[in-house]
């Protein structure tokens, strides 16, 4: 099966709202297995179904550094936080700009994994980091809607130039704003 395409900011599609999963069909286990393809390939440490036009609650994360500690999340919901950490990143929707987010240190989800069945997670550190990025995009939210107005228009021209600039090279147009 060939991976998803992601949605690159400022596509509209990316600001829709994901509706809760109902039942865990062969479906959406086939869409939690191609959204994992895709992030490993892309590379990245998370993906939301979102990111590639799939407007259901579902996130896989994988911060190992083996790449082999897969977390597929189904209707995730957080139910505890703690804590708070600034941290740097970035987003496969909005290549090439990396920038510090506000989100909490330590969180406890609960959702159901790709076979349906429920659990609790305590996640901190990149982990953590990466499940609340996820769940933003589930809610239509980017990183970028964190930063200052002043930050966003940064990023907008940027990415304007970068779009007309077309092939230049990553290391010569990421940028951390
Ligand atoms: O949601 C996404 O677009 C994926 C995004 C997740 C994320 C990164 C950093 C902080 C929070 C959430 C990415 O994976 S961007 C790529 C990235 O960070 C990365 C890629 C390969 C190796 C290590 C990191
Ligand atoms: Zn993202």
């Amino acid at each position: 099966m060939t991976n998803f395409t992601i949605l690159e900011y400022p596509d509209p599609r990316l600001r829709k709202v994901a509706v809760e999963i109902d039942q865990v069909t062969p479906e959406i286990t086939a869409l939690a297995d191609n959204m994992l393809r895709t992030m490993y390939d892309a590379p990245g440490i998370g993906l939301a179904a979102t990111q590639v036009d799939h407007h259901v609650r579902l996130l896989v994360a994988d911060v190992s550094e083996g790449r082999d500690q897969p977390y597929c999340l189904i209707n995730p919901e957080i139910i505890a936080r703690e804590g708070e950490v600034v941290n740097e990143e970035g987003c496969l929707s909005v290549p090439e700009i990396f920038a510090n987010v506000k989100r909490s240190a330590k969180i406890t989800v609960t959702a159901l994994d790709k076979h349906g069945t429920p659990f609790e997670l305590e996640a901190e550190d990149l982990l953590a980091i990466c499940i609340q990025h996820e769940m933003d995009h589930l809610k239509g939210i980017l990183f970028v809607d964190h930063l200052s107005p002043l930050k966003r228009r940064m990023i907008d021209r940027r990415l304007q130039k970068q779009r007309r600039q077309g092939a230049n090279t990553a290391h010569q147009r990421s940028a951390t704003l």
